[in-house]
């Protein structure tokens, strides 16, 4: 069955930065496969008027995260350097409401909704359901399902627009297997009610 998206519907892309890429400091293997992906969920929202959120990865030079502090990453999404901006070709639409998160230099911050005011700017949007897709499906797109599900958001995990970091090998498989049991609905582009450009042909 086709899944009708309308009001209430809010797409949330997770760390489309270039540090997550192929070429970045903290490259996700495929992680440049979920620009086109989010792009087609893109074009849903903008033909049907729904909201977009996009977090970054904002961190200081000394976040508690990477090697030199200890932590278990190497440097990388430090706030305002290349490796921080959204991929080229990433289709973003203007009004896209930024989350910048993992801002503070003692504490991560996987999830967009951690020290952010990300739930209450959907609710005062009137958001219920979350198409979530991004990187990284074991990081902070475990995280942020989690967290939306326990605010009482509904939630769409984008399958097809999510890729794994994998530290070992099946994180990624184990985090799409929590978020399914805690209560997203795992979906692909294939499962949206959107009629491609052809059928609209006159005659
Ligand atoms: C992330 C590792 C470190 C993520 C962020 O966005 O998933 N992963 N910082
Ligand atoms: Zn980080």
């Amino acid at each position: 069955m086709a899944i009708r998206l309308g009001a209430g519907d809010a797409l949330l892309a997770e760390d489309v930065q270039n540090d997550f890429l192929p070429g970045g400091k903290l490259a996700v293997d495929g992680g440049d496969a979920v620009v086109p992906a989010l792009n087609r969920y893109l074009g849903l929202a903008k033909k049907l008027g729904l909201p977009v959120y996009a977090s970054r990865d904002w961190h200081p030079p000394q976040h508690c995260s990477f090697a030199a502090q200890g932590g278990p990453w190497p440097e990388h999404c430090v706030a305002g350097t290349p490796g921080a901006q959204f991929a080229p070709g990433f289709n973003l639409p203007r009004d896209a409401i930024v989350i910048d998160k993992a801002m503070n230099p003692k504490f991560e911050a996987y999830s967009s909704f951690d020290g952010t005011d990300l739930a209450a700017l959907l609710r005062r949007a009137g958001v219920r359901r979350l198409l979530i897709g991004g990187l990284a499906t074991d990081y902070c797109v475990l995280h942020t399902v989690r967290d939306a599900l326990a605010s009482g958001f509904e939630v769409l995990l984008l399958r097809d627009a999510i890729r794994a970091v994998n530290v070992n090998p099946a994180d990624g498989a184990r985090a799409e297997s929590e978020m399914q049991r805690l209560g997203a609905q795992p979906v692909t582009i294939a499962d949206f009610d959107h009629e491609p450009a052809e059928k609209s042909a006159t005659h």
